[in-house]
């Protein structure tokens, strides 16, 4: 049977095109970002949690001293904000840092609201 004017349509098909393959309404979810953390201790030296923040963070030395000493006096700071991953290898990092010279700073992180 050949298809006559009425039978044959150039137009997308409403249940199949234009509902299913067609995203209307894109999605624009990112990824969620991680805080990383690091909280106060009394044992290891602020010389270690500034040497911590310019290795592993990228910070200055005066950026890493100004946020040691928030730490110091708050317990705890945000050291930066990255995807899972990437958190998850800072906090491996400083965590094995700490281990390695026996001081018990710790590194934690928190996902991002
Ligand atoms: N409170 C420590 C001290 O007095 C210094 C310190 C700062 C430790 C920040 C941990 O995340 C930390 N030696």
């Amino acid at each position: 049977m050949f298809e006559n004017q009425w039978m044959m349509s150039d137009q997308p098909d409403d249940d199949e095109e234009s509902s299913v393959l067609v995203q209307t309404r894109p999605k624009t979810k990112r990824p969620p970002l991680y805080k990383v953390l690091l909280l106060n201790d009394d044992y290891t030296p602020m010389e270690f949690v500034v040497l911590v923040l310019e290795r592993f963070f990228g910070m200055t030395h005066a950026q890493a001293f100004d946020i040691m000493l928030t730490v110091h006096k708050k317990g705890v700071a945000v050291v930066g904000v990255f995807s899972h991953e990437i958190a998850e290898t800072k906090v491996g990092q400083v965590m094995d840092f700490a281990r390695r010279h026996q001081h018990p700073l710790q590194c934690t992180m928190e996902r991002e609201e």
